[in-house]
């Protein structure tokens, strides 16, 4: 029986993640795969890390871990980075753009953000026209067969769409949820034959992860207990 669990956008949330692998575990789900932001915004990315590597069996990159490998003169990243060892630079170096895998003969393909960057936000509301392109090959897939369900993460909004070409779907955010302030992850059931996707809501301790962000002096922490109370997004417009 193949059913996959599909988590993104932990963000060093560490009390979110494991809500999450619980209620997977209780689900008696095995398989458990991650669409990136392992870290940033949240206290714990480098224990994030660790738990992600151990559970789950591919991982692509985010824009969050790819930019935390790059030198900087902010302190707010900087602090992020102090908190990951060589062997986590080392892990999210390693991890790769994208992966598809076949179920039940769809080609379902993973990925964080868009098909051509970690750094190109799509979001539900942009035209019919660039929303399709999610469906698109790219220099990263090179002219493989195009996929008919897309998973992505990014934007921490759980969405499903369907197209002629195919159904688009957003996972939401365990560790940083913007749409409603519970955990968010989805799972693919390939029972009997058919695909199934699920969206799973996860209800999570907020005071305790807040209060492990200012024993630690979470750089910009009001940010970040408006995000995980209010669902209130700190670049908002
Ligand atoms: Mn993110």
């Amino acid at each position: 029986m193949t059913k996959i669990a599909v988590i993104s956008d932990i963000h060093g949330n560490k009390t979110a993640l494991d809500a999450v692998m619980d209620d997977i575990r209780q689900r008696g789900i095995e398989r458990i795969v991650c669409l990136g932001d392992l870290i940033g915004k949240g206290p714990q990315g480098s224990e994030c890390i660790q738990v992600i590597k151990t559970k789950c069996e591919k991982v692509v990159r985010g824009n969050w871990d790819v930019f935390i490998q790059d030198s900087s003169d902010d302190d707010f990243i900087q602090w992020f980075k102090d908190q990951l060892s060589r062997e986590d630079y080392e892990y999210l170096a390693s991890l790769p753009f994208y992966f598809d895998l076949e179920v039940n003969g769809q080609v379902i393909r993973f990925f964080h953000a868009s098909p051509r960057s970690e750094f190109e936000r799509i979001l539900p509301f942009h035209s019919l026209e660039k929303r399709l392109t999610m469906f698109e090959n790219s220099e990263h897939t090179g002219a493989v067969r195009q996929p008919d369900i897309v998973f992505y993460g990014d934007i921490h909004t759980a969405f499903l769409h369907t197209y002629e070409c195919g159904i688009l779907c957003n996972t939401g955010s365990v560790g940083n949820s913007l749409d409603l302030t519970s955990a968010s992850y989805a799972i693919i059931d390939g029972s009997y034959s058919t695909n199934c996707i699920q969206f799973i809501r996860v209800n999570y301790d907020r005071e305790a992860e807040l209060q492990i962000s200012r024993d630690r002096d979470l750089p910009e922490y009001e940010k970040y207990r408006d995000e995980l109370l209010f669902a209130k997004y700190r670049n908002a417009q």
